[in-house]
Protein backbone atom coordinates (compact mmCIF):
# COMPACT_ATOMS: atom_id res chain seq x y z
CA UNK A 1 0.00 0.00 0.00
CA UNK A 2 1.48 3.26 -1.04
CA UNK A 3 0.20 6.13 1.50
CA UNK A 4 -0.75 9.49 0.44
CA UNK A 5 -0.19 12.77 1.75
CA UNK A 6 2.37 13.96 3.50
CA UNK A 7 6.37 15.13 2.28
CA UNK A 8 8.54 15.23 4.58
CA UNK A 9 10.93 18.04 3.13
CA UNK A 10 13.73 17.07 5.51
CA UNK A 11 12.87 13.10 5.03
CA UNK A 12 12.08 13.10 1.13
CA UNK A 13 12.92 9.39 0.96
CA UNK A 14 11.06 8.34 4.53
CA UNK A 15 14.31 6.61 6.22
CA UNK A 16 13.85 6.64 9.67
CA UNK A 17 16.85 5.69 12.28
CA UNK A 18 15.23 4.43 15.56
CA UNK A 19 17.18 5.13 18.61
CA UNK A 20 16.07 2.76 21.41
CA UNK A 21 17.52 4.44 25.22
CA UNK A 22 17.04 2.27 27.86
CA UNK A 23 18.04 4.89 30.44
CA UNK A 24 16.49 6.21 33.78
CA UNK A 25 19.39 8.60 35.16
CA UNK A 26 17.64 11.62 35.03
CA UNK A 27 14.96 10.71 37.67
CA UNK A 28 14.57 8.58 40.79
CA UNK A 29 11.67 5.97 39.50
CA UNK A 30 13.06 2.49 38.60
CA UNK A 31 11.05 1.35 35.17
CA UNK A 32 11.48 4.27 32.32
CA UNK A 33 14.40 1.97 31.01
CA UNK A 34 11.73 -0.54 30.09
CA UNK A 35 10.01 1.59 27.97
CA UNK A 36 11.90 1.48 24.57
CA UNK A 37 11.13 -2.21 24.54
CA UNK A 38 7.94 -2.27 25.55
CA UNK A 39 7.45 0.14 22.36
CA UNK A 40 9.03 -1.72 20.26
CA UNK A 41 7.36 -5.05 20.87
CA UNK A 42 4.31 -3.44 20.36
CA UNK A 43 5.10 -3.32 16.85
CA UNK A 44 6.72 0.27 16.21
CA UNK A 45 9.08 -0.99 13.30
CA UNK A 46 6.09 -2.40 11.50
CA UNK A 47 3.57 0.22 11.89
CA UNK A 48 6.37 2.85 10.45
CA UNK A 49 6.75 0.21 7.50
CA UNK A 50 3.12 0.56 6.84
CA UNK A 51 3.52 4.52 6.62
CA UNK A 52 6.17 3.92 3.76
CA UNK A 53 8.90 4.84 5.99
CA UNK A 54 12.31 2.04 5.63
CA UNK A 55 13.77 1.04 8.97
CA UNK A 56 17.28 1.45 9.47
CA UNK A 57 18.65 -1.23 11.53
CA UNK A 58 17.67 -0.06 14.99
CA UNK A 59 20.06 1.07 17.37
CA UNK A 60 19.52 -0.12 20.77
CA UNK A 61 22.71 2.42 22.93
CA UNK A 62 23.39 0.70 26.50
CA UNK A 63 24.58 3.46 29.58
CA UNK A 64 27.59 2.40 31.15
CA UNK A 65 27.02 3.96 34.66
CA UNK A 66 29.87 5.63 36.16
CA UNK A 67 31.96 4.10 39.12
CA UNK A 68 31.56 6.73 41.10
CA UNK A 69 28.99 9.69 40.50
CA UNK A 70 28.46 12.18 43.28
CA UNK A 71 25.75 15.27 43.28
CA UNK A 72 26.82 18.18 41.54
CA UNK A 73 25.34 21.05 43.49
CA UNK A 74 21.68 19.63 43.54
CA UNK A 75 21.77 17.50 40.28
CA UNK A 76 21.63 14.15 41.27
CA UNK A 77 24.20 11.55 39.26
CA UNK A 78 25.49 13.95 36.90
CA UNK A 79 28.27 12.02 35.67
CA UNK A 80 25.84 9.50 34.32
CA UNK A 81 23.38 11.80 32.70
CA UNK A 82 26.22 13.86 31.32
CA UNK A 83 28.18 11.19 29.37
CA UNK A 84 24.79 8.91 28.10
CA UNK A 85 23.41 12.48 26.80
CA UNK A 86 26.39 13.07 24.71
CA UNK A 87 26.15 9.62 23.53
CA UNK A 88 22.85 10.21 22.51
CA UNK A 89 24.02 13.33 21.16
CA UNK A 90 26.03 11.91 18.64
CA UNK A 91 23.87 8.95 17.87
CA UNK A 92 21.46 11.61 16.62
CA UNK A 93 24.00 13.76 14.34
CA UNK A 94 25.07 10.96 12.96
CA UNK A 95 21.56 9.26 11.99
CA UNK A 96 20.63 12.80 10.22
CA UNK A 97 24.30 12.89 8.26
CA UNK A 98 23.28 9.26 7.15
CA UNK A 99 19.88 10.95 6.00
CA UNK A 100 17.96 8.94 8.15
CA UNK A 101 14.90 10.75 10.90
CA UNK A 102 15.81 10.06 14.53
CA UNK A 103 13.22 8.43 16.04
CA UNK A 104 14.32 8.20 19.76
CA UNK A 105 12.41 6.24 22.40
CA UNK A 106 13.01 6.79 25.77
CA UNK A 107 13.85 6.48 28.65
CA UNK A 108 13.95 9.48 30.84
CA UNK A 109 13.53 13.29 29.35
CA UNK A 110 16.91 13.82 30.19
CA UNK A 111 17.76 12.43 27.15
CA UNK A 112 16.30 15.45 25.10
CA UNK A 113 19.49 16.85 26.12
CA UNK A 114 21.24 14.55 23.66
CA UNK A 115 18.24 14.54 21.04
CA UNK A 116 18.15 18.34 20.73
CA UNK A 117 21.38 18.72 20.70
CA UNK A 118 22.33 16.03 17.92
CA UNK A 119 19.40 18.10 15.96
CA UNK A 120 20.35 20.95 16.08
CA UNK A 121 23.82 20.37 15.64
CA UNK A 122 22.58 19.51 11.67
CA UNK A 123 20.39 22.32 11.76
CA UNK A 124 20.85 25.05 13.44
CA UNK A 125 17.69 27.02 12.20
CA UNK A 126 15.38 24.26 13.80
CA UNK A 127 12.67 24.83 16.31
CA UNK A 128 11.80 22.78 19.10
CA UNK A 129 8.58 21.85 20.15
CA UNK A 130 8.12 20.05 23.96
CA UNK A 131 5.21 18.50 24.51
CA UNK A 132 4.68 18.06 28.16
CA UNK A 133 2.70 18.47 31.33
CA UNK A 134 6.25 19.82 32.78
CA UNK A 135 8.65 22.74 31.23
CA UNK A 136 11.21 20.80 32.11
CA UNK A 137 13.66 24.08 32.63
CA UNK A 138 14.77 23.83 35.64
CA UNK A 139 18.61 25.24 36.55
CA UNK A 140 20.60 23.66 38.31
CA UNK A 141 19.97 26.25 41.25
CA UNK A 142 16.20 26.50 40.80
CA UNK A 143 15.58 22.49 40.40
CA UNK A 144 13.15 21.22 43.55
CA UNK A 145 14.17 18.05 42.69
CA UNK A 146 17.49 17.67 41.70
CA UNK A 147 16.35 15.24 39.11
CA UNK A 148 18.44 16.13 36.15
CA UNK A 149 14.80 15.05 33.64
CA UNK A 150 13.37 18.23 35.36
CA UNK A 151 16.32 20.29 33.61
CA UNK A 152 17.16 19.44 30.01
CA UNK A 153 15.48 22.79 28.67
CA UNK A 154 17.96 25.08 30.35
CA UNK A 155 21.26 23.36 29.45
CA UNK A 156 19.80 23.45 25.97
CA UNK A 157 19.58 27.02 26.41
CA UNK A 158 22.47 27.77 28.14
CA UNK A 159 20.54 28.73 31.38
CA UNK A 160 22.64 26.84 33.66
CA UNK A 161 25.64 29.39 35.30
CA UNK A 162 27.75 27.95 36.13
CA UNK A 163 27.29 25.17 33.90
CA UNK A 164 28.16 21.98 35.82
CA UNK A 165 31.32 20.32 33.99
CA UNK A 166 29.34 17.09 32.75
CA UNK A 167 27.36 19.35 30.51
CA UNK A 168 30.44 21.51 29.25
CA UNK A 169 29.62 20.30 25.98
CA UNK A 170 26.18 20.78 25.50
CA UNK A 171 26.37 24.21 23.13
CA UNK A 172 23.41 26.45 23.60
CA UNK A 173 21.87 26.26 20.37
CA UNK A 174 18.74 26.49 21.18
CA UNK A 175 17.13 30.20 21.22
CA UNK A 176 13.99 30.95 23.29
CA UNK A 177 12.31 32.28 20.56
CA UNK A 178 12.22 28.83 18.61
CA UNK A 179 11.07 26.64 22.15
CA UNK A 180 7.30 26.19 22.15
CA UNK A 181 5.53 24.15 25.07
CA UNK A 182 2.30 22.47 24.74
CA UNK A 183 -0.10 20.81 27.72
CA UNK A 184 1.87 22.57 30.80
CA UNK A 185 -0.04 21.94 33.75
CA UNK A 186 3.35 21.52 36.50
CA UNK A 187 5.42 23.95 36.40
CA UNK A 188 7.59 24.85 39.02
CA UNK A 189 7.93 28.85 40.98
CA UNK A 190 11.62 29.34 39.36
CA UNK A 191 10.44 27.76 35.77
CA UNK A 192 7.49 30.35 35.55
CA UNK A 193 10.22 33.20 36.15
CA UNK A 194 12.41 31.67 33.35
CA UNK A 195 9.28 31.19 31.09
CA UNK A 196 7.71 34.75 31.37
CA UNK A 197 11.89 36.71 31.68
CA UNK A 198 12.82 34.82 28.12
CA UNK A 199 9.18 35.46 26.66
CA UNK A 200 9.23 31.51 25.56
CA UNK A 201 5.82 30.35 23.73
CA UNK A 202 4.01 28.46 26.71
CA UNK A 203 0.60 27.10 26.51
CA UNK A 204 -0.76 25.36 29.35
CA UNK A 205 -3.95 23.39 29.61
CA UNK A 206 -5.65 26.29 30.09
CA UNK A 207 -4.88 27.57 26.35
CA UNK A 208 -5.96 24.38 25.07
CA UNK A 209 -9.27 24.89 26.61
CA UNK A 210 -9.79 27.97 25.81
CA UNK A 211 -8.36 28.13 22.06
CA UNK A 212 -8.65 24.68 21.30
CA UNK A 213 -5.86 21.96 20.02
CA UNK A 214 -6.10 23.31 16.57
CA UNK A 215 -5.71 26.81 17.19
CA UNK A 216 -2.72 26.46 20.13
CA UNK A 217 -0.81 24.19 17.26
CA UNK A 218 -1.30 27.09 14.80
CA UNK A 219 -0.10 29.99 17.76
CA UNK A 220 3.02 28.02 18.82
CA UNK A 221 4.04 27.36 15.07
CA UNK A 222 3.70 31.29 14.50
CA UNK A 223 5.97 31.72 17.09
CA UNK A 224 8.67 29.48 16.36
CA UNK A 225 8.20 29.13 12.71
CA UNK A 226 6.87 31.80 11.49
CA UNK A 227 8.42 31.79 7.73
CA UNK A 228 6.99 27.95 7.93
CA UNK A 229 11.02 27.37 6.68
CA UNK A 230 12.64 26.00 10.01
CA UNK A 231 12.89 21.82 10.42
CA UNK A 232 10.94 21.22 13.49
CA UNK A 233 11.86 18.91 16.12
CA UNK A 234 9.13 17.07 18.25
CA UNK A 235 10.41 16.15 22.02
CA UNK A 236 6.90 14.34 23.56
CA UNK A 237 6.92 13.51 27.12
CA UNK A 238 4.37 10.69 27.51
CA UNK A 239 2.83 12.69 30.40
CA UNK A 240 1.63 14.92 28.74
CA UNK A 241 -1.53 12.62 28.14
CA UNK A 242 -3.86 12.62 30.86
CA UNK A 243 -3.05 9.86 32.73
CA UNK A 244 -6.42 8.70 31.81
CA UNK A 245 -4.52 7.92 28.47
CA UNK A 246 -0.95 7.16 29.32
CA UNK A 247 -1.13 6.30 33.45
CA UNK A 248 2.54 4.61 33.07
CA UNK A 249 4.60 7.39 33.52
CA UNK A 250 6.80 8.70 36.44
CA UNK A 251 5.09 12.39 37.04
CA UNK A 252 1.44 11.72 36.05
CA UNK A 253 -0.32 14.73 36.24
CA UNK A 254 -4.58 15.12 35.71
CA UNK A 255 -5.84 17.48 33.64
CA UNK A 256 -3.89 16.87 30.83
CA UNK A 257 -4.41 16.37 26.83
CA UNK A 258 -6.62 13.82 25.63
CA UNK A 259 -5.21 11.20 23.17
CA UNK A 260 -7.00 12.90 19.96
CA UNK A 261 -5.44 16.06 21.10
CA UNK A 262 -1.91 14.95 21.63
CA UNK A 263 -2.11 12.85 18.19
CA UNK A 264 -3.33 16.27 16.88
CA UNK A 265 -0.46 17.86 17.61
CA UNK A 266 1.43 15.34 16.12
CA UNK A 267 -0.41 15.32 12.85
CA UNK A 268 -0.56 18.96 12.45
CA UNK A 269 3.35 19.12 12.90
CA UNK A 270 3.48 16.27 9.79
CA UNK A 271 1.74 18.08 7.92
CA UNK A 272 3.98 21.30 8.02
CA UNK A 273 6.33 19.02 5.91
CA UNK A 274 9.31 20.22 8.54
CA UNK A 275 9.55 17.71 11.03
CA UNK A 276 12.85 16.36 11.42
CA UNK A 277 13.17 14.45 14.05
CA UNK A 278 11.02 12.98 17.31
CA UNK A 279 11.32 11.80 20.80
CA UNK A 280 9.05 9.80 22.89
CA UNK A 281 10.06 9.95 26.33
CA UNK A 282 8.78 8.68 29.66
CA UNK A 283 6.61 5.43 29.62
CA UNK A 284 7.20 3.29 32.60
CA UNK A 285 5.65 -0.13 32.29
CA UNK A 286 6.42 -0.54 36.18
CA UNK A 287 4.83 2.17 37.27
CA UNK A 288 0.97 1.16 35.58
CA UNK A 289 -1.50 -0.51 37.77
CA UNK A 290 -1.43 -3.34 35.85
CA UNK A 291 -1.30 -4.83 32.50
CA UNK A 292 -4.23 -3.23 30.82
CA UNK A 293 -2.72 0.37 31.86
CA UNK A 294 0.65 -0.21 30.60
CA UNK A 295 -0.56 -1.24 27.06
CA UNK A 296 -2.86 1.51 27.05
CA UNK A 297 0.47 3.86 27.61
CA UNK A 298 2.53 1.91 24.88
CA UNK A 299 -0.25 2.00 22.72
CA UNK A 300 -0.68 5.74 23.16
CA UNK A 301 2.92 6.11 22.21
CA UNK A 302 2.59 4.25 19.57
CA UNK A 303 -0.42 6.21 18.38
CA UNK A 304 1.45 9.88 19.08
CA UNK A 305 4.43 8.81 16.78
CA UNK A 306 2.51 7.05 13.99
CA UNK A 307 0.37 10.56 13.67
CA UNK A 308 3.75 12.44 13.44
CA UNK A 309 5.19 9.96 10.75
CA UNK A 310 2.63 10.15 8.60
CA UNK A 311 -0.31 8.49 9.88
CA UNK A 312 -3.79 10.41 9.03
CA UNK A 313 -7.40 9.21 9.71
CA UNK A 314 -8.57 9.13 6.31
MN1 LIG B 1 9.31 15.90 30.34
Amino acid sequence: MTVQGITYKFHKNRNVQIISCPFSGGQARGGVELGPDHVLEHGLEKQLESLDWTIAPTKSLSFPEPASDPDEGKLKRPNFVGSSTKNVADTVAAALKAGTFPLTIGGDHSLAIGTVSGVFSQHADACLLWIDAHADINTPQSTPSGNIHGCPVSFLMGLAEPCPPQFAWVKPYLKSNKLAYIGLRDVDPGEREILRKHNIAAFSMHHVDKYGIGKVVELALERVNPDGKSPIHLSLDIDALDPEHAPATGTPVRGGLSLREACYICEALAETGNLVAMDIMECNPALGADAQSVNATIAAACSVVRCAMGETLL
